[in-house]
């Protein structure tokens, strides 16, 4: 809990309150992955909201700045939710593509509903679900909530209803892409359920 709360305060230190939409690259410590952090988005679930190109409060790895197999864009054309959904594109299937959701906190004894819709055109994908502790340094659980075979012209629609245990804290999504292809994914929730 020291931890996590000295770390809140560090980033709210460094975030000047006037300025409407601070976006910080964060070159994550020696981690190959692309992230554009923006306090005031939130989870960007529908892919809404860019900076520098990328949609904000998602990492992506490996980093597509360093890796021109992996693509990150937006399609305003062919969407679920909102203005645009996320497309990623791999252009060769011998790296596993991932994209990841910010840390959700989430309540023991509260049950939330994890939603997002894929539809994908040569690849295959698994989301995982992983909750953590309120410190963020251990895993409690992490599962495949959802898979896509590597033919799904059509939108598809998944959830997972969550019963948060004793010590989960977070949650956060992390979508695995195999194969050569295109992935849409749009509508990404993760909500109580009242
Ligand atoms: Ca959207």
């Amino acid at each position: 809990m020291g931890r996590y709360t000295r770390r809140l305060a560090k980033r709210s230190a460094v975030c000047v309150p006037c300025l409407v939409l601070v976006a910080l690259v964060l070159a994550s410590c020696g981690a190959n992955e692309q992230v554009v952090s923006d306090r005031t988005a939130g989870l960007n679930g529908g892919f809404e909201l860019l900076a520098d190109g990328f949609p904000v409060n998602w990492a992506f790895a490996p980093n597509p700045a360093s890796d021109d197999s992996y693509r990150i864009s937006v399609d305003s054309s062919d969407r679920v939710e909102g203005n645009q959904s996320l497309r990623v594109t791999s252009s060769r299937g011998t790296s596993t593509k991932v994209f990841r959701s910010q840390r959700v906190l989430v309540e023991t004894g509260k049950t939330y509903r994890i939603a997002y819709s894929v539809k994908g055109k040569g690849v295959s994908l698994e989301v995982r679900r992983t909750t953590m502790n309120s410190s963020g340094t251990t895993n409690i659980r992490s599962d495949i909530i959802g898979k896509l075979s590597s033919s799904s012209p059509d939108w598809v629609y998944q959830e997972e209803i969550l019963a948060v245990a004793a010590g989960e804290a977070k949650v956060f999504l992390t979508f695995l892409v195999d194969g050569a292809g295109v992935l849409w994914c749009d509508d990404v929730r993760i909500e109580e359920e009242i």
